[in-house]
């Protein structure tokens, strides 16, 4: 996969050396290059922002380098091509999420555009959206001072999907996100430590007896922390035992009767 990243503090990204991430550039898994959006400015100040239209706080972001930057990462895609796909964070975009990270990691092509001050012209996308998909993505109801750390966040959630990235260890299919359910903690050695005991169960080598402790303890997590998780529950993928365990998690199911 082809990766570039546009920013005016392309110092921000030193940390996709590191790593898992690192490797999978050294591997070439993944080719990723970061820019700084002044390469396309031509001032004697480099300027990328200017005051808002229409009045108001901050700086937006000026469309003649981030269109220059486009046109050089996003040349006019010969015929039958795909072009990339442009990513760009901000607080109004579309949530980010395992489902969306999945969609990126199947593209040949990614192209990040980082805001800052109060954001990009909007120009700026609706133009791009006339030649690639354009995709304004949003990590959750905050906001921070810019894209460049959402890009992080993804770009980790992404590369850890590409193939080959992960060894063989089968660890992408039972986590968090994927199965609609909180995973259940994790414990290792000692039995005991600071007089806090490993649950009997995991230590007891009854799979079956391990496999559904797991499953309540992901409910329960899950109804305590994410009763959004929940209700997204399609009923049919609950068994008597889950709906037990929700029950005793303070969170009755409309549709017990209904349950296998
Ligand atoms: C200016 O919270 B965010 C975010 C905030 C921003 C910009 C981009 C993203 C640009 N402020 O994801």
């Amino acid at each position: 996969m082809r990766v570039d990243i546009v920013s005016i503090f392309p110092e921000y990204f030193a940390p996709l050396d590191l790593s898992l991430i690192g490797k999978a550039r050294a591997g070439g898994l993944l080719n990723l290059t970061v820019h700084d959006l002044r390469t396309w400015t031509y001032d004697v100040h480099r300027t990328v922002d200017d005051t808002p239209y229409g009045g108001g706080p901050g700086m937006v972001m000026r469309p003649e380098p981030w269109g220059e930057a486009l046109d050089a990462l996003a040349p006019p895609t010969p015929g039958d091509r795909r072009p990339p796909r442009l990513l760009v964070p901000t607080p109004t975009g579309v949530r980010f999420s395992q489902a969306l990270a999945h969609e990126l990691a199947a593209e040949p092509h990614l192209i990040f555009a980082c805001g800052r001050y109060e954001g990009i012209d909007q120009r700026v996308l609706d133009h791009a959206a006339t030649r690639m998909p354009v995709t304004e993505v949003s990590l959750g109801d905050y906001v921070l001072f810019g894209g460049e750390v959402a890009v992080l966040v993804i770009m980790e959630a992404v590369t850890r999907l590409l193939p080959g990235v992960l060894g063989n260890a089968g660890s992408l299919d039972e986590e968090s996100h994927a199965h609609g359910l909180l995973e259940a903690p994790v414990y290792t050695k000692p039995p005991v430590w600071r007089g806090h005991e490993v649950p009997a169960v995991l230590r007891s080598g009854d799979h079956g007896r391990i496999a559904r402790w797991r499953r309540d303890e992901s409910l329960r997590r899950t109804a305590a922390r994410r009763p959004d998780m929940i209700a997204a529950l399609s009923p049919d993928s609950l068994d008597k035992r889950d709906v037990a365990a929700l029950g005793e998690a303070g969170f009755p199911v409309p549709s017990a009767d209904m349950a296998k």
